[in-house]
């Protein structure tokens, strides 16, 4: 079921419960290599979400700004690489949504604990945006905000459940949006914690 958002922003409810297994595995692999870590934001404050990354960029954040790199600053490696099954996933969404030929670059892995927020930003650190942002929701339920085009305009709330795919571009692609603090309620599956996997064009 697709649930429209905006002019170019949807929620395709349950897309990604067919393959949970895998990506759930995959990403296994990823946390290994690339631990999640709470990041600093330049104003120097500490991200309740914590962060890692796959693909050929990854996105950091220091006192120093907001950028994608090719390292991971905690390892001084490349990130590990996107998995198949992650890049299908993102472009077979992104087609279902009406955008062809989505090919990311950057996969940011989002996780957050009971408590833990992401507060109204626009996603623009990309180099260009007409290509769209697929987002995949894993474990414990989550609200979004979903904002207009300035900080202040009124945020619809969206619930995001467990296998939820949202798929944003055009019109729609620098809208603010966040996530309310996580609830205590687990996750049958995944415990609790709610990760989120970001597909984006960023380089
Ligand atoms: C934006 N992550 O990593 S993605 C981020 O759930 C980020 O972790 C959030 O914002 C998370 O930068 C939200 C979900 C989403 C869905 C639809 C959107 C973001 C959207 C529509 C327009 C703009
Ligand atoms: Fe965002």
């Amino acid at each position: 079921r697709r649930t429209r958002l905006g002019p170019q922003a949807w929620v395709l409810r349950g897309y990604a419960l067919p393959r949970v297994d895998a990506l759930l595995a995959a990403l296994a692999d990823i946390e290994a290599e690339a631990p999640f870590r709470q990041m600093k934001t330049p104003g120097g404050f500490t991200m309740s979400a914590a962060l890692s990354s796959c693909g050929a960029l990854g996105w950091t954040s220091d006192r120093r700004g907001y950028r994608y790199s090719s390292l991971d600053p905690d390892s001084g490696r490349p990130w590990p690489p996107m998995p198949e099954v992650f890049v299908r996933l993102a472009r077979e969404a992104a087609a279902a949504a009406g955008f062809e030929g989505f090919a990311p670059d950057a996969c940011l892995i989002n996780r957050y604990l009971p408590g833990a927020r992401m507060s109204l930003h626009q996603d623009k650190n990309e180099r260009d945006f007409d290509a769209p942002i697929v987002s995949v929701s894993l474990g414990m339920s989550a609200v979004f905000l979903f904002g207009g085009h300035a900080r202040a305009d009124k945020a619809a709330r969206v619930p995001l459940h467990h296998g939820d795919v949202a798929v944003w571009g055009g019109a729609d692609r620098l809208r603010y949006h966040g996530i309310l603090p996580l609830g205590a309620q687990p996750h049958p599956l995944m415990g609790a914690r709610r990760i989120n996997l970001t597909f984006r064009q960023a380089g």
